[in-house]
């Protein structure tokens, strides 16, 4: 790959900042469908990138706005134009399928992308699917694709901890190397992943543990694999169900049940906990409690009720790390509870919403939160 020349990088910004059209962007987040593409080239795989919004289609007014700046503002095919190192991967064309930041995603934006990303796995001349997204809700987007999208192509999610129009910029090479692992054939089967920060990560497990660095995305059982210099190099592969060993599938999905969180803390009221569970149409609440999953003695009664009517009560950890076991710090099986296991709240969140389209039974929700 030639040598980067600085002032054709500093056009690529410029040309970035002259994108911030009016017709670059929509303002109510519905960007219209565009697609660019350039000729494809014999013998190269076809990578399709599906772009949602966030900080790596941001800007900002000066290239040391690293942290203020405006989200979802360049139109994917911009994204394209401005980084042609992605043509010397693979033969590559974008759809604008939101542009949004992802802290507003809903379940219907989940529901959408995932038949979407669904659709062109289908397709038997796409090799690899890429999607750019918001870093902030970038793991549970990930992980409802990795769990409802049976192929085993790549599906690669991608952001940005800077805008493209920033000193540093992370979102150029993250896109590349998302785009290079979607054409992988190596990367095949391994469930959806997340390219950040040159490393390989599982989009199950996954979640961003830093807001304001570039090294933002961990997970307590390490990355997959890396990126360097165009090429992905593996170390391990997911132990969990995932896609075509997944039990579900967007196509049997309309709608998604109503799942909500409530957080554990010193003194926390059991009103927060009877006001969540008298929301409308609510399947289950998930706990982030404490420690290991625990629940303050006041909280305990507000959850059994809820159970006592029919809700779905899960015991996940406001605690990065580690897993909840079941019954050490609740008696789940005399309660009729749910565990985690090592899922965070948002992500436990996801697998409940997917598990409750297909059951309501305790004992069988505990399996789906072992196997997933
Ligand atoms: N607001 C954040 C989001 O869209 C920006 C980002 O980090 O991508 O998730």
């Amino acid at each position: 790959m030639k040598p980067i020349d600085p002032v054709r990088r500093g056009l690529t910004a410029a040309l970035l900042l002259a994108c911030l059209s009016p017709l670059a962007f929509a303002q109510d987040g519905a960007a219209p469908a565009t697609t660019a593409a350039s000729a494809p080239q014999a013998g190269k795989p076809n990578v399709v990138i599906l772009a949602t919004g966030g900080t790596i289609a941001g800007a900002g007014a000066s290239t040391v706005n690293s942290a203020s700046y405006s989200a979802a503002k360049v139109a994917v095919d911009k994204l394209i134009i401005g980084l042609p190192e992605l043509q010397t991967v693979a033969n590559v064309r974008g759809e604008q399928v939101f542009q949004i930041a992802s802290e507003s995603f809903t379940n219907d934006n989940l529901l959408v992308l995932a038949r979407r990303v669904a659709a062109l796995a289908r397709q038997a001349d796409v090799a690899g699917i890429v999607v750019t997204h918001g870093t902030d809700t970038l793991e549970e987007t990930a992980y409802f694709l990795n769990l409802v999208v049976p192929t085993d192509k790549p599906i690669v999610v991608v952001g940005s901890m800077r805008p493209g129009t920033a000193l540093s910029a992370d979102g150029a090479l993250n896109l590349l190397d998302a785009v290079t692992v979607a054409a992988s054939a190596d990367a095949k089967g391994k469930g959806v992943l997340v390219t950040m920060n040159d490393e390989i990560q599982s989009g199950r497990d996954t979640a961003k543990l830093v807001n304001i660095k570039t090294e933002a995305f961990k997970s307590q059982w390490g990355p997959l694999g890396m990126v360097v210099e165009g090429r992905s190099y593996w170390f391990r592969a997911p132990a969990k169900r995932h896609t075509t060993s997944s039990e579900f599938s967007i196509d049997r999905i309309t709608t998604l049940p109503v799942v909500e969180i409530v957080y554990g803390y010193g003194s926390v009221p059991r009103a927060q906990v009877d006001a969540v569970a008298a929301t409308p149409g609510l399947a289950a609440i998930v706990h982030a409690g404490t420690g290991n999953g625990s629940v303050a003695d006041r909280v305990v009664p507000a959850l059994q009720a809820a159970r006592a009517k029919g809700i779905a009560v899960i015991r996940s950890s406001r605690v990065p790390a580690g897993f909840v076991l079941r019954n050490a710090e609740q008696p789940d099986d005399k309660y009729d509870w749910v565990v985690a296991h090592d899922l965070n709240p948002q992500k436990a969140r996801i697998l409940a919403m997917v598990a409750l389209t297909r059951t309501r039974d305790s004992r069988e929700l505990q399996r789906i939160f072992w196997e997933y």
